[in-house]
């Protein structure tokens, strides 16, 4: 049972003081907040995959009444983005991914449909764009990522164009331009590129270029290493792998090669300009440049300016929480999952699967007068990475790049073979269990449904 807000915030205030003694604690500072409705026992910030899911299972612990949570988010959409590689690969339309974010969010929580400006951490509050201020005993952090396209010099305006064959699934606006520049696309160089650093779902880049590689297989327009064929593929990543764990990159690197397309590593796209694209080279290597006949671009991400410049960023501006629990390293009643939190795991939507019932959990134990979080997470993500030909490899790892197969672990599937069950998961499965359960609080990724 939960006591009144004003002895939980003593309570959880003095908990909090003796794990966090660096914070400094000034409840006398949200007693100004003069509405009773903008004072949460958790407010989360995002209403994206995490966001959702971490405050639908809030609500579903049976442990909060009407407003006790509270969710900011400015999205008049909610968007389900791993759809969006489907949609570049010509296998879905995009508005099956996205629906009025209001009509997500159950009634018995409180919606601020507007962006945070600002974190108070010292003082318990935070503040929306139109300036209120919303009081909270206990904050979770998860308003994604930015992805950045004037990160690429020429990109915006090539994007825009609808003329000029270059296109991105990472965004809603240009998912569907990257499936119909595929599709158009007959004769020439085929670039597709990754950045350097870090972007949500490493696999997406060549995803969409595996599933390229399967249309103009088809329709004969691609020949392996043989110099007649119309069209030919480039991988340029500015990683010096196809991916970041062994067991899998081997494999796909071992794809690449089989079929043919050529592969540029440690080469950063820095700009296009027409159809010349140009690649930073690290150690002081001398720029690349590359003729394209049709580029699919991924920008270079990281975190909005909002988190980045607040007391809560760590130095390259994620949310700096400990990898196990959670909890912010320097305030105590401040908590992050999803792509906003500085983890060092691939960031994933079936990460947040694994994610949110640890967080849910821990938050609730503080907000019950515990002081320390209880549940520890072991870096879990995934990668559905369609490899064409009807087949995804299920990539799943976790901390420090180790398989952690459920099928496997289950039924001796080894899943670095490429699949067509998992390409059913994927196109099917996930989309359906997103939609009808992970955004309510019921989905548990590999452990199942949650009760
Ligand atoms: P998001 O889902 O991005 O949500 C963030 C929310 O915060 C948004 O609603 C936004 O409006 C809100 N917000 C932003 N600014 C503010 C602010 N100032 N105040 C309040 N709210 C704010 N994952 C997989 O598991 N499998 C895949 O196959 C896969 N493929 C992908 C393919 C692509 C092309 C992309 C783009 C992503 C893919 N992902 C995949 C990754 C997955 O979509 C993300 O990891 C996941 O959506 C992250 O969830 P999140 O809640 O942290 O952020
Ligand atoms: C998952 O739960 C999920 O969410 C619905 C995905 O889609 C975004 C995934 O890609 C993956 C891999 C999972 C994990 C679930 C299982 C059963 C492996």
């Amino acid at each position: 049972m939960f006591r009144s807000p004003a002895t939980c915030q003593k309570a959880a205030s003095a908990v909090k003081k003796a794990v966090a003694p660096q914070t400094t604690r000034n409840l006398a500072t949200v007693s100004h907040v003069n509405s009773a409705t903008r004072n949460h026992k958790v407010v989360v910030v995002g209403g994206g995959s995490a966001g959702l899911s971490v405050s639908h299972q809030l609500l579903r612990s049976g442990k909060f009444k009407q407003d006790d949570i509270a969710v900011v988010d400015p999205a008049e959409w909610h968007h389900y983005q791993p759809g969006w590689t489907l949609v570049g690969g010509g296998l879905k339309k995009k508005e099956e991914f996205r629906k009025p974010l209001k009509g997500l969010i159950d009634p018995k929580l409180k919606f601020y449909n507007d962006k945070v400006g600002t974190f108070s951490p010292e003082e318990n509050y935070l503040t929306l764009g139109n300036g209120d201020k919303i009081s909270y005993t206990e904050l979770i952090v998860a308003p994604g990522i930015n992805v950045d396209v004037s990160s690429i010099k020429g990109l915006p305006e090539a994007l825009a164009d609808p003329h000029a064959p270059v296109a991105t699934i990472y965004r809603y606006e240009w998912c569907d331009k990257a499936a119909s520049t595929i599709k158009a696309f007959k004769k020439g160089q085929a670039l597709f590129t990754q950045p350097v650093g870090i972007v949500k779902c490493a696999g997406a880049p060549q995803k969409v270029m595996w599933l390229a590689w399967d249309q103009w297989r088809l329709s004969g327009l691609y020949k392996p290493n043989n110099p007649s064929s119309p069209i030919n593929i480039t991988f340029a990543t500015g990683l010096p792998a196809m991916f970041g764990v062994p067991k899998y990159s081997k494999i796909l690197d071992g794809l690449r090669q089989e079929r043919g397309i050529e592969g540029l590593f440690q080469h950063d796209l820095v700009s296009i300009d027409g159809n010349t694209a140009t690649f930073a080279r690290p150690d002081g290597r001398e720029s690349v440049t590359r003729k394209f006949d049709m580029l699919h671009c991924t920008p270079k991400m990281g975190p909005h300016a909002f988190v980045k410049n607040s007391p809560l960023g760590d130095a390259a501006g994620y949310v700096d929480v400990d990898p196990a629990t959670f909890r912010h390293k320097k305030y105590a009643n401040v908590w992050s999952i999803g792509d906003a939190a500085a983890l060092p795991t691939s960031k994933t939507a079936a990460a947040i699967t694994a994610q949110s019932p640890i967080v849910v959990s821990n938050v609730i134990r503080m907000i019950e007068g515990q002081t320390h979080p209880e549940q520890e997470y072991d870096g879990y993500t995934s990668c559905p990475l369609t490899t064409g030909d009807k087949q995804v490899l299920l990539a799943e790892f976790k901390y420090g790049g180790i398989p952690k197969e459920t099928f496997n672990g289950m039924f001796g599937i080894d899943q670095g073979v490429p699949r067509r069950a998992f390409y059913h998961l994927k196109k099917d499965f996930f989309p359906w269990v997103y939609d009808r359960y992970m955004v309510k609080g019921k989905w548990g990724g590999p452990k199942g449904w949650i009760k």
